[in-house]
């Protein structure tokens, strides 16, 4: 019986990591990179606003494209600056404590992601 048991558990171990791959899979896993593209364009930035749930201490890379040089904001515990290029940019982060974290373009004083950090 306990052969049984443990042989269902390597099972559903493997089945977990195969459905860990799909994109709506929360994110819990803390060695998965969580990708957020943002485009800087004529004075505005994609996406705005938009909430996405990242665990903590999870690697985070913003992708950032934009067609001059400029700065995001992370309000994180401490906060955080990332200057980037024009051009494609990658800017890895990653948050520690749960909450909500807003990252903000100052210049265009506007919300680009708000991370949701648990
Ligand atoms: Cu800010």
């Amino acid at each position: 019986m306990r052969r049984m048991m443990a042989a269902t558990a390597v099972l559903v171990s493997t089945l977990g990591l195969v459905s860990g791959c799909g994109e709506d899979t929360p994110a819990t896993d803390a060695g998965d990179i969580e990708t957020i593209e943002i485009t800087f364009e004529n004075g505005t930035v994609t996406p705005n606003g938009e909430r996405v749930e990242v665990g903590t201490g999870q690697p985070v890379d913003l992708v950032v494209r934009a067609d001059e040089s400029g700065e995001i904001h992370v309000h994180s515990e401490p906060e955080q600056e990332f200057p980037y290029a024009a051009g494609t940019t990658t800017l890895k982060l990653q948050i520690d404590q749960p909450g909500v974290v807003d990252v903000e373009s100052h210049d265009l004083e506007q919300v680009i992601v708000q991370l949701e950090v648990s």
